[in-house]
């Protein structure tokens, strides 16, 4: 179990094989710290393409955690799927900097029969890896489903005044437990060609959205990482406040960052015999300025190992090798949930049912490699990842604040 000071984490993909992680905690986390540890495990070449709604890491703040809720505090806390309900308001707090309120013909409230009914109609599916800004392992990968937000909003009817959207979820009484985040009036409204809508989602992986991945309903904001995607979502707010609110930010973060290109290392065993083929694999994410390709570097180390400075000049003579990405499934339906087929699903073509891109945007993939023909010694293996603009990890934006992207680095020993 990997504590972050108070970013607390539970199970990864590494629960899969048993190894890197202990069993999962129950109890209260943290997503508001930065974590400024190493890399957390995430072992196994034999993960799925989509986790499964409790293998996923979780991030969440709360004491209790919504998700611990059972019975009657459940339905108090209108988190069942009949008790649920969205709450659409304009906002009349008055603000110093803001000249004009935002109106709205009517504030709305949705349960989860009326938002699963605009999903007949305007329903999204699509694939998105879930990766928190503050940890350097993405938390999981699902097929989430819900309805593009600009739809829920259009129920209000005629909107002025509005900058932007501010939404939360379910927290208890103490304020402190309020996690927020919000999106500009044109990132709901205006999804550009190509681009994902921000939506509101009640499934996951082809089932209802379970409580502990924040159900029965909960924001996605495919570009973005974990912090806007809000759990238990219940109140949204049309307001003419040009400033973020997002919980995230007060915390240092970049409100507008978008989910990084990055390659990960999965755990690797420390020792090999001579002669012996070392497998080395991990994740890639195909973020906002999407994946080219995964590299990665194999170098002597020293013993005992000791870190290599950003400065240091060995940086510029490394000798990066380009790792295979795994490729599109030949088998969809083997992947996906039962009856669902590719042609349904945001990034890929609607006629041919093959992806648009690979790998499919805000998704992310393993890639691997094999070394061989290393001499007895300490070795150490680093990957980066390389954009579309040819930009390579940890650039084009070294700032931990947007994102994690440093190079991961993992060390072994040929005997
Ligand atoms: N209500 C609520 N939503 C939340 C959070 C939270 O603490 N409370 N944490 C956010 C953060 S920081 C991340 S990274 C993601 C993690 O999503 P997951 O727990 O489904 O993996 O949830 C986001 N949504
Ligand atoms: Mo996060």
């Amino acid at each position: 179990m990997n504590v972050h000071r108070r970013e607390f984490i539970t199970s990864t993909v590494a629960g899969l094989t048993g190894a890197g992680l202990a069993a999962r905690t129950a109890g209260p986390l943290n997503a508001a710290q930065p974590s400024e540890t190493g890399p957390v495990a995430a072992a196994g070449r034999a993960r799925p393409f989509l986790t499964s709604a409790s293998d996923f890491a979780d991030v969440s703040r709360g004491n209790p955690n919504p998700q611990t809720l059972r019975g009657e505090a459940l339905v108090q806390a209108r988190l069942t799927p009949d008790t649920w309900r969205l709450e659409i308001t304009a906002d009349d707090e008055p603000k110093d900097y803001v000249k004009e309120s935002a109106t709205v013909t009517g504030p709305v409230t949705l349960d989860l029969p009326a938002l699963q009914d605009l999903g007949r109609k305007h329903g999204v599916k699509f694939i998105k890896a879930m990766q928190c800004l503050n940890i350097p392992t993405p938390l999981g990968q699902g097929l989430w489903e819900g309805v593009p937000l600009r739809e829920v909003l259009r129920l209000c009817g005629r909107m002025s005044n509005v900058r932007r959207v501010f939404y939360w979820g379910f927290h208890n009484e103490d304020p402190a437990q309020l996690f927020r985040s919000s999106l500009s009036y044109s990132q709901v409204m205006e999804t550009p060609p190509g681009e994902l809508p921000a939506f509101i989602a009640y499934r996951l992986n082809g089932e209802p959205l379970p409580l502990e991945r924040g159900g029965p309903v909960r924001m996605i904001v495919p570009w973005a990482h974990g912090f806007k995607s809000i759990k238990w979502l219940q109140h949204i707010v049309l307001t003419n406040d040009y400033k973020a609110n997002d919980t995230y930010a007060e915390k240092n973060n970049d409100p507008e960052s978008h989910l990084k290109t990055a390659a990960y290392l999965d755990d690797m065993p420390k020792q090999f015999a001579a002669g012996e083929a070392v497998p080395v694999s991990g994740l890639a994410i195909a973020g906002w300025s999407g994946l080219q390709r995964v590299e990665y570097w194999v170098r002597p180390a020293a013993s005992p190992p000791a870190d290599l400075p950003e400065d240091d000049p060995v940086w510029r003579s490394a000798h990066w090798i380009e790792g295979a990405l795994i490729p599109p499934p030949r088998d969809w339906s083997s992947v996906l949930p039962g009856g669902v087929l590719t042609n349904e699903v945001l990034g890929f073509d609607p006629r041919s049912g093959q992806p648009l891109s690979w790998p499919l945007r805000y998704s992310m993939i393993s890639w691997s490699a094999t070394i061989d023909g290393l001499a007895p010694g300490q070795y150490e293996v680093r990957a980066r990842a390389v954009d579309l603009n040819g930009f390579a990890q940890p650039e084009p934006r070294p700032i931990l604040k947007s994102g994690k992207n440093g190079i991961q680095v993992r060390r072994f020993q040929i005997a």
